[in-house]
């Protein structure tokens, strides 16, 4: 006959490993879903054709990656217009992947006229084939919008 206590000791354990894999298989899904469908749900920014526009808290954020197509492994002028509320410092971005991670790779920015700030940066080629990326813009004193988009390896 088992412990008492052991048993209850187990069960908080073991339902965190439940709800560990089964966050697993959900983030596993997603990017299979985003693999294999050519415009997968998550993706909410055409940067290979367009600028992206998202509204956050009164303030439009227009997206943009120069030079297009948009590839990995060589510098991207990464480039953001604000009109409403500016941030109370300078913009950044934070480059990922859905549900992955990948290690920190931040874009700083610099003020290159009225609300548009601009910056260098580098996507890296994801070991696993996959290719979308997402990038984090943060608005200090605003929020952060999230660019989902396509890149070409
Ligand atoms: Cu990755």
């Amino acid at each position: 006959m088992p412990n008492a206590s052991l048993v209850g000791m187990a069960r908080p354990a073991s339902m965190l490993l439940v709800w560990m894999v089964l966050f697993a298989a959900t983030a596993d899904t997603v990017s299979i879903q985003a693999a294999e469908t050519g415009r997968p749900v998550t993706v909410n920014c055409d940067v290979q054709n367009t600028a992206c526009r998202q509204e956050i808290s009164g303030t439009e954020v227009t997206f943009d990656i120069n030079p297009k197509p948009v590839r990995a492994m060589t510098d991207l002028r990464f480039r953001i217009t604000l009109t409403g509320e500016q941030p109370k410092a300078l913009p950044y971005i934070d480059l990922g992947m859905p549900g992955m991670k990948m290690g920190p790779n931040q874009v700083s920015l610099q003020t290159i006229g009225a609300g548009v700030y601009e910056g260098v940066g580098t996507i890296v080629r994801c070991p696993s084939g996959k290719r979308i990326w997402k990038a984090a813009v943060a608005l200090p004193g605003i929020g952060i919008a999230e660019f989902i988009f396509d890149v070409i390896y």
